[in-house]
């Protein structure tokens, strides 16, 4: 059940927020079709955790069945479209030039594709691959032999997707970019996480303690409900829209 009232008292906050910042998750993707990272372990492979497949020592013990869990949802994508959640953010910083940043967990390229060319994207890209060890020059010579993993045909280095695996850093600057964003905020919308991952769900509490206002989207309570001044019980893809058009 929506509560307009609430919906209408966060519309006002966004109205008064000179600087707003968005930390989005899964959920942010749910309505195009995109399973969230948790849902995403059906199928072949239910009876992992994303921990056991999210890691390079996964990869580096089992290449292939992580590489084809990659290539599932890489496959995945190819039939999805940014959804209206992910329209009335770029349109609203489309409108506020300057005025919305956004922070995504998300390596589906869905707010990129909406038009969120400068979104920070703290775990990387699905659509992107990368040598997995230093590469040497019959890397950048050879052709990339097919596989499952793909690999120099040479000296057998196998690519692996441009994602930030579970026990990896994030990269130095889109995490800089992200905390400043965090710490500058009036606002801080967050939606569609569980708030688990860190990180990234931290960047939650900086925004809190730095005295922005915080408001969650999501159908489900999450691990960052303590911080939050408001949570709007809804899908993001209903949600947002009203929150954000005509503001
Ligand atoms: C790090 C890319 C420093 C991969 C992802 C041991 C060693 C090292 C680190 C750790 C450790 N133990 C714990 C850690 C920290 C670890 C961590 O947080 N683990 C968790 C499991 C406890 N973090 C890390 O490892 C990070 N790196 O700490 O580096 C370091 C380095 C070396 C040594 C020590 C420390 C790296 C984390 C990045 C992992 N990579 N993605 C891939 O995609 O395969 S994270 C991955 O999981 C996703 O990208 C996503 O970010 C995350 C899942 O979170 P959500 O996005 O929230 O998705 P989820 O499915 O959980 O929730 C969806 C939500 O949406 C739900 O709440 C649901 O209700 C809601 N929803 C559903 N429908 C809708 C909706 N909301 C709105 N509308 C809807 N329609």
């Amino acid at each position: 059940m929506v509560d307009a009232a609430l919906r209408s008292q966060v519309r006002q906050w966004i109205v008064e927020a000179p600087r707003i910042t968005v930390l989005s998750g899964a959920g942010m993707s749910a309505e195009s079709g995109v399973p969230t990272f948790r849902d995403a372990l059906t199928g072949l492979w239910a009876r992992f955790n994303p921990e056991e497949l999210a890691t390079e020592t996964a990869f580096r013990a089992h290449p292939q069945r992580v590489w084809a869990w990659y290539a599932h949802r890489r496959e995945a994508l190819a039939q999805v479209q940014p959804n209206a959640g992910h329209c009335a953010l770029a349109a609203f910083a489309l409108r506020h030039p300057g005025r919305l940043t956004l922070i995504t967990q998300n390596v589906d390229g869905l707010h990129q594709r909406a038009g969120l060319a400068d979104t920070i994207a703290l775990h990387g890209s699905l659509l992107d691959d990368h040598w997995l060890d230093l590469p040497r020059t019959c890397c950048h010579t050879e052709p990339i032999q097919s596989g499952e993993p793909p690999s120099c045909p040479v000296c057998g280095n196998q690519r692996r997707p441009s994602v930030v695996w579970f026990g990896e850093s994030l990269p130095g600057p889109a995490f800089a970019a992200a905390e400043a964003a965090a710490q500058d905020c009036d606002l801080m919308l967050v939606v569609g996480t569980s708030g688990v991952v860190y990180p990234a769900a931290g960047l939650a509490f900086t925004a809190h303690q730095r005295g922005a206002r915080v408001v969650i989207v999501n159908p489900e309570p999450s691990d960052l409900d303590a911080v939050a001044d408001a949570c709007l019980r809804e899908p993001a893809a209903q949600c947002l829209p009203h929150l954000l058009e005509n503001s």
